[in-house]
């Protein structure tokens, strides 16, 4: 029997407010777009199959934090059960890039013991004549934070999808290195679901099956 997913990733989206964090998981998960969005408050869950190889689907529990700092207590509680997560900046907003370096430091910090795989997500790429921030100074910041980097936009449904293949794939080759372990007290990965198996003594008795034994 296939197994519905194999792997349950739980993510965690975070950077500063108003970067566009909320309309990112909308547009992934609802596919819509609203240029309206009240900004989060505490946290806000969202899920998702995303199928990595065919017929090996991989469920995503996704955490939108509120990137304002009165919330900022709540939202550290979520790192430590996360595996993963995107690191999101406005490319219209240069301080949302220059505040990358402290969010990643907090994440690591709150997710100790554990291991925290971020993206960093240079977002609202439909914007290009408001643009703060050049690609090669957010790929240099990446690579030297050791992350991968991609540019977004919810608005035009610019590599949303690939933002969040790219980190599941990434997680999933490190748990299948070996590298990130399922463990009991620890949510960040779970092993996968199988449905329930009809038996066939089930099906014997089923009205209108005769038995022939
Ligand atoms: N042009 C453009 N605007 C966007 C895009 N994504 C989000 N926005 C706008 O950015 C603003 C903030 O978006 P949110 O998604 O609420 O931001 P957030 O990061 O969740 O903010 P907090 O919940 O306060 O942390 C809204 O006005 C959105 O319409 C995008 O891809 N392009
Ligand atoms: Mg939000």
């Amino acid at each position: 029997m296939e197994a519905i997913w194999i792997y349950q990733f739980r993510l965690i989206v975070i950077g500063d407010s108003t970067v566009g964090k909320s309309c990112l998981l909308r547009r992934f998960t609802e596919g819509k777009f609203t240029d309206v969005s009240d900004p989060t408050v505490g946290v806000d869950f969202f899920a998702r199959l995303v199928e990595i190889e065919p017929g090996k689907r991989i469920k995503l529990q996704l955490w939108d934090t509120a990137g304002q700092e009165r919330f900022r207590s709540i939202t550290r509680s979520y790192y430590r059960n996360s595996v993963g997560g995107l690191l999101v900046f406005d490319l219209t907003n240069r301080r949302s890039f220059e505040h990358v370096k402290d969010w990643l430091d907090e994440a690591k910090m709150h997710v100790q013991p554990f291991k925290i795989v971020f993206l960093l997500v240079g977002h609202k790429c439909d914007l290009p004549s408001q643009r703060q921030v050049t690609r090669e100074e957010a790929e240099k910041l990446a690579l030297a934070c050791g992350m991968k980097y991609i540019e977004t936009s919810a608005k035009e449904a610019t590599n949303v999808e690939e933002s969040f293949t790219v980190l599941t794939r990434d997680i999933y080759e490190r748990v299948k290195k070996g590298e990130i372990n399922i463990e009991e007290d620890w949510e960040g990965v779970k092993s996968g679901f199988i449905p329930n198996v009809v038996h066939s003594s089930e099906e014997a008795v089923k009205p209108g099956k005769r038995c022939f034994c």
